[in-house]
């Protein structure tokens, strides 16, 4: 017999906590948690599902899309869109907000989505994850526009992932901690089996994709060549490197065991201030981390204190262990 602590009852413990909750919040993710679940079985299935390869569209960054880029995007949509709880709803894989639709409740809270990140990945059994943030709607307000989301990091509610790797991880923090769920397939329930998840401060862990190396800018380039040096340079360590190419299966591996992640700004494409985007994955993300004791940042500023200028806006990303994350900062500074 499973015994613990179940997903569902997690967050009802964690409302009683909140003085006046409605418990509105806690069906709402209670929607995102079961839209993971049918996700997690389609994406296990693969290509027995024929979910796999090009959907033949682009989305709004000029992206292909993946069928199941897109049957994750209706998932996310056709779960949590009908229950009352949110006004709008933004993501990845869609040019514009999508407001409640008129036959449905309206609640208070907004909702933003990569529904399936980490898409280079999907084809070749790799892990991919499904990133959320929640934040609040204006009061009073009757139609949401997109200007209302966008609103700096540290004014999330809630911000989790859920990783599809060779089990499916649900992983959240609502301001209070990070806490880690392991989804039981047979049971079809989500178990506490990661609570109160820590990033440690330092690391000999980093994860880059060095194929951009001439396209950095200088401080990165210098913090890269340091931990390169290892035992002989400067950091007098030798340092281990990861790149999955899914930022969910990164920063999973970062609350896991520590180290550091960065998409940073290059010169490869000027138009772009980096490759990640602010709102649906830069700032869950960041707020992650930050509650699990690590930092983030664009190497200029905190990520979280950032006033958002456009939905799919792009940052660069520099986060996971404290020290090193500081590191990196104080070279920025150093350079200016
Ligand atoms: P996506 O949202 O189109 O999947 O792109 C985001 C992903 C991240 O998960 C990952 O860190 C990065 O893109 C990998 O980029 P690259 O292929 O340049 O290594
Ligand atoms: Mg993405």
């Amino acid at each position: 017999m499973i015994t613990g602590t179940t997903i569902t009852q997690f967050i009802i413990e964690e409302q009683r906590r909140v003085p006046g909750a409605t418990g509105e919040f806690t069906l709402l993710l209670n929607d995102i948690v079961t839209a993971t679940k049918i996700i997690a079985n389609d994406v296990n299935k693969g290509a027995l599902a024929g979910v796999l390869g090009g959907a033949g569209t682009e989305n709004v960054q000029g992206e292909d899309q993946k069928k199941l880029d897109v049957i994750s995007n209706d998932v996310m949509i056709s779960t949590s869109e009908r229950s009352g709880h949110l006004a709008a709803m933004a993501s990845e894989e869609m040019e514009e907000i999508l407001p409640i639709p008129p036959q449905f409740p309206k609640g208070k809270y907004l909702l933003l989505f990569d529904p399936l990140d980490g898409s280079s990945n999907i084809d070749i059994n790799i892990s991919v994850g499904t990133i959320f943030s929640i934040l609040k709607a204006p009061e009073g307000k009757k139609d949401v526009t997109a200007e209302d989301f966008l609103q700096p990091g540290t004014r999330q509610v809630c911000a989790g992932y859920a990783l599809y790797g060779p089990s499916t991880m649900l992983v959240l923090t609502t301001g209070h901690g990070v806490n880690g769920f392991t989804l039981d397939r047979n049971v079809g329930e989500y178990y506490l089996t990661h609570p109160n998840m820590q990033v440690p401060a330092d690391t000999k862990e980093f994860a880059i994709n060095a194929s951009n190396s001439r396209f950095w800018e200088a401080p990165v380039q210098r913090y890269i060549n340091e931990c390169l040096a290892g035992k002989t340079g400067v950091r007098g360590k030798d340092f281990n490197m990861r790149w999955v190419a899914s930022m969910v299966a990164e920063v999973h591996r970062i609350l896991v065991r520590g180290g550091i992640f960065m998409y940073p700004r290059d010169t490869k494409d000027p138009s772009k201030a980096g490759k990640l985007r602010l709102m649906y994955e830069a700032n869950p993300m960041s707020l992650i981390i930050e509650q699990a004791g690590g930092a983030s940042s664009t190497g200029r500023e905190r990520m979280l204190d950032l006033k958002p200028g456009g939905l799919h806006q792009r940052v660069p990303v520099i986060l996971g262990s404290k020290n090193e994350v500081e590191r990196v900062v104080s070279y920025h500074k150093e350079a200016e």
